[in-house]
């Protein structure tokens, strides 16, 4: 019987190999997925504030991200809910520069459960390529930005930019979301909605296609 201390243990000791079999057990323990999941993520603030004080390194980082995307992977058939494509099509990535996708990946694993069709361009994704797909798949109704870091909150507002000034633009609503991402930067930069969290995202989402 595993409990969430464990969950929070196995992760912060990077073992991606075992966070499966620690995630499911608690699982199997009745602890709610919900909370599993949000005791992954307060994991990854302590790591984020162990690496601020130069306890830890880039390295350490990777490794707890890795075994965080094990317990996410564990967990998603018991968050999401079988996905249809009713609600439409969402093209979503993590801005130009940011290599950050654990919380991106959170949102696509919502938005998929809100029953849209999600179209991931992962990291690192440029304006062009945010402009091209959504030329590709005319049916597009939303675009998803995240940015982790605020040294990438610019490409987020160029991105948002270019995507305003394209003749679709009155079909498609922009979303953003990141740590450093706030509604007053979202309502400067000229998105449709800001979100804080990946939950709140699909609700949002659903709302402004409805
Ligand atoms: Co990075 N990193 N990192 N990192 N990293 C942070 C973000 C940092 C805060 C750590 C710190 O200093 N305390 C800091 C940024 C500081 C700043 O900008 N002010 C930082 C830094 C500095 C860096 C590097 C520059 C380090 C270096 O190289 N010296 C480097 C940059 C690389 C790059 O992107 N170019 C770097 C690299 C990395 C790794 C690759 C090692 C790894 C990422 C692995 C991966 O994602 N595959 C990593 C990690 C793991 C982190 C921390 C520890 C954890 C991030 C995370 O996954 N959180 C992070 C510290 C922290 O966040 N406290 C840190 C959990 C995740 C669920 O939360 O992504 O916020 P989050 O998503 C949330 C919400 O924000 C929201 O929903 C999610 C939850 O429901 N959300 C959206 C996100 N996107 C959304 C979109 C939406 C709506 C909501 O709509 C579309």
């Amino acid at each position: 019987m595993a409990t969430l201390q464990d969950v929070q243990n196995i992760i912060l000791a990077g073992k991606a190999k075992l966070t499966p079999g620690v995630v499911q057990e608690a699982v199997d323990s009745g602890i709610p997925p919900k909370d599993i999941l949000n005791t992954m993520i307060e994991a990854m603030s302590i790591v984020g504030e162990r690496f601020t004080r130069n306890e830890i390194f880039v390295p350490e980082m990777l490794i707890t991200a890795k075994a965080m995307k094990k317990g996410v992977a564990t967990l998603k058939p018991y968050l999401a809910e079988g996905a249809t494509s009713a609600m439409g099509k969402m093209v979503i990535g993590t801005v130009e520069g940011d290599l950050h996708d654990i919380g991106k990946n959170l949102v696509v694993m919502m938005i998929e459960s809100a029953g849209f069709e999600v179209i991931d361009l992962g990291v690192d994704v440029t304006a062009d390529t945010f402009v091209s797909t959504v030329r590709e798949n005319p049916d597009t109704k939303l675009v998803g930005l995240s940015a982790l870091l605020t040294t990438t909150m610019p490409a987020m507002e160029n991105i948002v930019a270019e995507l305003n000034k394209q003749d679709f633009r009155p079909n498609i609503k922009i979303m953003v979301g990141g740590a450093p991402i706030t509604q007053e930067f979202a309502d400067r930069i000229g998105a449709d909605a800001y979100t804080e969290d990946a939950a709140t995202a699909a609700v949002v989402a659903k709302k402004l296609v409805s």
